[in-house]
C-alpha cells in the first residue's frame, strides 16, 4: 500500500468515528412549554437544557410538557452529559 492510500484510510476512519460520536449523543430533543429543552440520549436517559442554553438538573420522574402538548416523564438526570454536549455543541 502506498503511504497516501494509508493516510486516506486513517482520515476516513477518524471522520467515521467523529460522525458516530455525534449521532450517538442525542436520540431526540424536545422543546418544552417553558422554553427549556429536554435531550434524550442514545441510552434513553435525559438531560435538561434551560432556555438560556445551560445544562440544569431535574429530578427523575418529573413530568414535562412539550410545546406541542406531549407529556414526557423525566428519566435519568444526565447533567454532565448535557453540559458536555452543549460545551462542544454536538447537537444534531
Ligand atoms: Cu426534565
Amino acid at each position: 500500500m502506498t503511504r497516501k492510500f494509508v493516510l486516506t484510510i486513517v482520515a476516513s476512519m477518524i471522520a467515521a468515528s467523529a460522525f458516530a460520536v455525534n449521532t450517538d449523543a442525542i436520540k431526540k430533543s424536545y422543546e418544552l412549554k417553558d422554553g427549556s429543552k429536554v435531550h434524550v440520549f442514545m441510552n434513553g436517559r435525559m438531560g435538561m437544557e434551560d432556555r438560556f442554553g445551560r445544562a440544569v438538573s431535574m429530578q427523575e420522574g418529573h413530568a414535562m410538557e412539550t410545546k406541542d402538548g406531549q407529556k414526557i416523564m423525566m428519566k435519568g438526570n444526565e447533567v454532565w452529559r448535557t453540559e458536555d454536549m452543549l460545551k462542544h455543541d454536538t447537537r444534531p
